[in-house]
């Protein structure tokens, strides 16, 4: 990256909201994503439109009223653009499997992971960027990266003893302080217009989130100094640098391959699904994704990856380092007869191993194929779907995304548990944050399901038995 360019994105963040236009005419010779939105979106719109003149009457299917109770599985209510999720397949980012992306997408020098900043822009784009416009991409987020002195000190007033999950999404609310799309529209922007501020809040979102995840981390684990935002790094080397990590060039690897493989599931799940029903309201996107990260908080969601580090510590210091796999099972059967999951193993929409598990499989055989805690993590892999399949109640017996990552983090010596799903969080910003600019590009209305209650369902089932 030239240091004209970063000077350029440097003036251009100085300058007022509405001037901010990362153009390749001011920065670079090459073309900047908004650009390349700019030109996608009225084509776009005209696809929607296509499709819902040819298909906008055709059924999705019936809905019973097992599924209203059954918490929504398998109805077909919600247009998500950035990928589709297969039960069998797993996912895929805007029609690329997880190996696809990964070769597909730019890496750093010398790297061979994605850089999220490529899958990004495919998540927004539905194109695989080159390296410049990459490169571009994460001289921008760390233009942007800086948060504001109110937000550093409401993390900073926060007691050690609040989750960090709790911290974060208090200090993305707080970001909505400074948002575009909020201003533009107090006043009075025109609804076509919407997308450009959302564009705007949604890049300022993803760039300053490692700025909050590593003071959260500095001040709950460390004491509360930070290195600063490096220019010309991109942001996982930043992020990393953040939480002290910087130099393990391994660990910056892993969290390019974690961001990528972490930031969308398709629209459904909790953590998504809550950004685009608050952004349906017009909230801007700082407060849509802090609702999200408060879903990403729960156990069954986010939460799980620090839940199975939990629950494989319990374990080895129940039956031991090398526990033979009778005592193995033992152990699990012991969870589920005490009436709990076994953390990582099931899925509401998947039903074969999750592709995100294998990916970070096959990172931990090239990097730390001999670690006792990752032996331990492929026992577990060959003792609980069998377990699970007799006990005969979870549809899916196979591990998700969640039972691998712990151990890949505890390895490089990331072992405060309590913060994992922070990084979850961070990586969950790229899959809501592209979908939020489509939401309000394409004009997306108000989130409105009809509900009932158990008295009505029986009033209008009962009368035509
Ligand atoms: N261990 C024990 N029981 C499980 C189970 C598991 N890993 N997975 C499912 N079950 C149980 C359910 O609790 C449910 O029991 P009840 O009928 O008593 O309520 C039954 O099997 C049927 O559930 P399901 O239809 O297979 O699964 P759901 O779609 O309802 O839930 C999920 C999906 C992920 C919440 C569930 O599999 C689970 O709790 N897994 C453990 C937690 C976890 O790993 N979550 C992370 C998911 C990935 C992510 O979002 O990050």
């Amino acid at each position: 990256m030239l240091s004209s360019t970063r000077s350029a994105l440097r003036a251009q963040l100085r300058a007022p909201l509405a001037a901010r236009q990362f153009s390749a005419s001011s920065a670079t010779q090459v073309q900047s994503l908004k650009e390349r939105l700019a030109e996608l979106i009225p084509k776009e719109i005209e696809n929607v439109k296509s499709v819902r003149q040819q298909f906008g009457a055709k059924s999705f299917g019936e809905m019973t009223v097992d599924q209203a109770y059954g918490g929504m599985r398998g109805i077909k209510g919600l247009i998500w653009e950035g990928s589709v999720l297969d039960a069998d397949e797993g996912i895929r980012f805007r029609g690329l499997t997880i190996p696809e992306a990964q070769a597909a997408l730019p890496k750093a020098p010398g790297g061979s992971e994605p850089l999220p900043e490529g899958l990004f822009w495919l998540l927004v784009t539905g194109e695989v960027p080159t390296q410049e416009q990459v490169e571009g991409l994460s001289a921008e987020w760390a233009a942007r990266a800086e948060i504001p002195d109110f937000v550093k000190e409401l993390i900073d007033r926060c007691p050690n003893t609040l989750h960090p999950m709790s911290q974060f999404s208090l200090a993305v609310t707080a970001l909505n302080h400074d948002s575009a799309f909020a201003k533009a529209y107090s006043q009075g922007v025109h609804k076509r217009d919407y997308w450009q501020t959302t564009y705007e809040d949604s890049m300022d979102l993803i760039a300053k989130l490692p700025a909050i995840a590593g003071r959260i981390f500095r001040n709950v684990y460390g004491d509360g100094k930070l290195p600063a935002i490096d220019p010309k790094a991109d942001y996982s080397a930043n992020l990393s640098t953040l939480l002290g990590f910087g130099d393990n060039k391994e660990f910056i690897e892993l969290m390019r391959l974690y961001i990528t493989i972490h930031s969308d599931h398709e629209g459904g799940n909790v953590s998504a699904h809550t950004g685009h029903l608050v952004g349906s309201a017009l909230s801007d996107p700082f407060l849509s994704f802090a609702a999200s990260l408060n879903g990403l908080a729960g156990p069954l969601h986010g939460l799980a990856n620090q839940e199975v580090l939990r629950w494989l510590q319990k374990m080895r210091a129940n039956i031991g380092e090398n526990p033979s796999d009778e005592k193995l099972a033992e152990y699990v059967w012991s969870t589920l007869k005490a009436g709990q999951v076994v953390p990582g193993y099931g899925h509401a929409v998947l039903r074969k191993t999750d592709p995100r598990y294998t990916a970070q499989r096959e990172f931990a055989l090239r990097h730390l194929p001999e670690d006792p805690f990752f032996k331990l993590v492929g026992q577990v892999y060959k003792i609980v779907p069998n377990i699970l399949l007799e006990a005969g109640k979870a549809k899916n017996p196979w591990p998700n995304v969640d039972a691998h990552s712990g151990v890949l983090l505890t390895y490089y010596g990331l072992n405060q548990q309590d913060f994992y799903t922070v990084l979850f969080g961070v990586s969950r910003a790229f899959g809501v944050a592209s979908q939020l600019i489509w939401d309000r590009a394409l004009g997306m209305p108000l989130e409105r399901p009809k509900s009932y209650s158990t008295e009505a369902i029986k009033k209008m089932f009962s009368a035509k038995l």
